[in-house]
């Protein structure tokens, strides 16, 4: 059954650095997806603090907003018929040592030894994560996202 979805995929700080923006845009396009809207993102804490808001508390909360301080990450809205749970697959699970060889994670990252998990891409765990995401990054895209 066709569902068309919208996703939130960002290259964070480590996959802008690294040079792997192309990369994930590549494989955003090759498996067939649409890329809708693209920017790059200057961090501030206040963003990330809502963006991650799910995690406040947990003892990687910090390190995580220092990463995600730490340089520009790309923001894109990914658009295709269940994109969201195809983006995390392509993405592979979040701790990239036991990452999926053939995912973005999988490929791409190694466990560093960090107090946060440093993962190359975020994406929309949810309907409801990536509309509230999309807002976040996209504030100037009504709820239609146009
Ligand atoms: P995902 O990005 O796969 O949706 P998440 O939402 O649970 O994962 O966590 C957000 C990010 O925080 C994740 O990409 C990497 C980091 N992280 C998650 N769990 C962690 C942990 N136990 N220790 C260190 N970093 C962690
Ligand atoms: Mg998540």
């Amino acid at each position: 059954m066709a569902s068309i979805e919208r996703t939130l995929v960002l290259v964070k700080p480590d996959g802008v650095r690294r040079g792997l923006v192309g990369e994930v845009i590549r494989r955003i396009e090759t498996k067939g997806y649409e890329i809708s809207e693209l920017k790059l993102i200057v961090p501030t804490r206040e963003l990330f603090a809502t963006h991650y808001a799910e995690h406040e508390g947990k003892p990687f909360f910090e390190p995580l907003l220092e990463f995600m301080l730490s340089g520009p990450s790309v923001a894109i809205i990914a658009q295709g018929n269940r994109v969201i749970e195809g983006f995390r697959k392509l993405a592979g699970t979040t701790d990239p040592t036991v990452a999926e060889p053939g995912t973005i994670r999988g490929d791409l990252a190694r466990d560093q030894g960090t107090k946060v998990v440093q993962n190359i891409v975020h994406g929309s765990d949810s309907v409801e994560s990536a509309n509230r995401e999309i807002a976040i990054f996209f504030p100037e895209l009504n709820s239609k996202g146009h």
